[in-house]
């Protein structure tokens, strides 16, 4: 199959998970640009997409079967998986089977890209492919790519991760389908989860600070003992990373995150400063951390892209703390973040 050359705004472009967080600010990031040829799809019921829009064709679809596959990839020249059952560490640790049963839609949908001679196709993976025993320390170095070898990736939700990397990789050499994969570290911004056990620590902090606000009792509690360090990338670096890995001619996985790592305490500081209080803080000290220490080695992206994330945590929470203020306010708190329908 002819590697394709960079995007141009007739080509069909099909963005699977585009009900969730980051598929459907892909969507708009498309429409923006003035892209005129795309297919929305999500298995969730459109009332439940946190962006919809009227200008886009809209496919309700459970990818895990074939056939819906096919039917969202016939005739498509790209296809960007974003489609999984995924969360914080709340919800992966406790739904293993569920996390590995996305493997169904990046294997049919890597078949269908074959069937139809799709021309490019993006994966989203995940810095939980990387080994436990490189995250052991506070004091995470920063993850490169190869630290995912020997495997040892987070149960369940990390290995189906780590798996689809490879089917990605074993498509493109044996049957030409172009694939990029990039490992996305915990992106955070508005028009995310914030509640209802799926959401991830950045949008979590928020609204407990928010809920601390708006109640008065200021206190918080936090998973862990707060020193478990992380980095956390807005969504508009990951948005622009998404087209840069797409531009790009690099095939092997790559990690695509912040190298601001902090820890959980100092996340927490960050978010009452916004709020402009502090709070009593308990610890939960049996509740789900998944690995104490993470951050993203950024050297392979500069070095193949020329560009790695660079949107600081403190700009990204105050516009993240806004909208979720909003949304609690306004709206009143949801399990799934219901926004616009422009
Ligand atoms: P999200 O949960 O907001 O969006 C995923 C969407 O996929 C959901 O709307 C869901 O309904 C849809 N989906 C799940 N199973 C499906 C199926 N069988 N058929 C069709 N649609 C299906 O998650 P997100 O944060 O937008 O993540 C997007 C992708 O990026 C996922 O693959 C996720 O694993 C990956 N990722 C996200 C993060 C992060 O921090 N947000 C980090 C690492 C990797
Ligand atoms: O949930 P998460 O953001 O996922 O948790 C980060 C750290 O924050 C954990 O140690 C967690 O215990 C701590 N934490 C403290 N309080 C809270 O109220 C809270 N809620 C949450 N959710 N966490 C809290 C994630 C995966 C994603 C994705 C990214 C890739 O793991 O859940 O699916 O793969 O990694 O970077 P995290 O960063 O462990």
């Amino acid at each position: 199959m002819n590697k394709m050359n960079k995007m141009n705004k007739e080509q069909k472009i099909v963005i699977c998970g585009a009900g969730g967080f980051i598929g459907s600010a892909l969507v708009n990031t498309f429409r923006e640009k003035g892209f005129t040829q795309l297919v929305a799809v999500d298995k969730k019921p459109m009332t439940r997409w946190y962006q919809r829009f009227p200008d886009v064709e809209n496919l309700v679809l459970d990818l895990e079967a074939p056939d819906a596959c096919n039917r969202a990839l016939q005739g498509a020249d790209v296809c960007y998986n974003l489609a999984a059952d995924m969360g914080g560490m709340g919800f992966i640790e406790l739904n293993k089977a569920l996390c590995m049963l996305s493997v169904l839609i990046n294997t049919n949908l890597l078949q269908s890209c074959r069937k139809f001679g799709v021309g490019r196709f993006f994966y989203a993976s995940s810095a939980c492919v990387y080994a436990g025993y490189k995250q052991l320390e506070t004091e995470n170095p920063g993850l490169k790519e190869s630290d995912a070898y020997p495997a040892d990736p987070e149960d369940g939700y990390g290995w189906e991760k780590l798996f689809s990397e490879r089917m990605c990789r074993h498509f493109d050499e044996d049957f030409g389908v172009d694939t990029r994969v990039a490992r996305f570290h915990n992106v955070y911004g508005p028009d995310g989860t914030f509640d209802g056990g799926r959401e991830k620590a950045p949008a979590a902090i928020c609204r407990k600070v928010i809920e601390a606000k708006l109640s008065g009792c200021h206190e918080i509690e936090i998973w862990g003992d707060g020193e478990q360090t992380r980095s956390f990338m807005y969504i508009d670096d990951c948005i622009e990373g998404i087209g840069r890995f797409m531009d790009g001619d690099v095939a092997d996985a790559m990690n695509l995150g912040s190298d601001e790592m902090v820890t959980i305490n100092q996340l927490v500081d960050m978010v009452e400063e916004i709020a402009g209080l502090k709070l009593k803080r308990n610890y939960k000290l049996d509740a789900p951390k998944g690995v104490r220490g993470r951050s993203s080695d950024n050297t392979m992206i500069k070095e193949k892209l020329g560009w790695a994330p660079s949107i600081t945590l403190k700009e990204g929470l105050e516009k993240t703390y806004a909208w979720i203020y909003d949304q609690m306010t306004a709206h009143g708190s949801s399990k799934d973040a219901v926004v616009n329908i422009s």
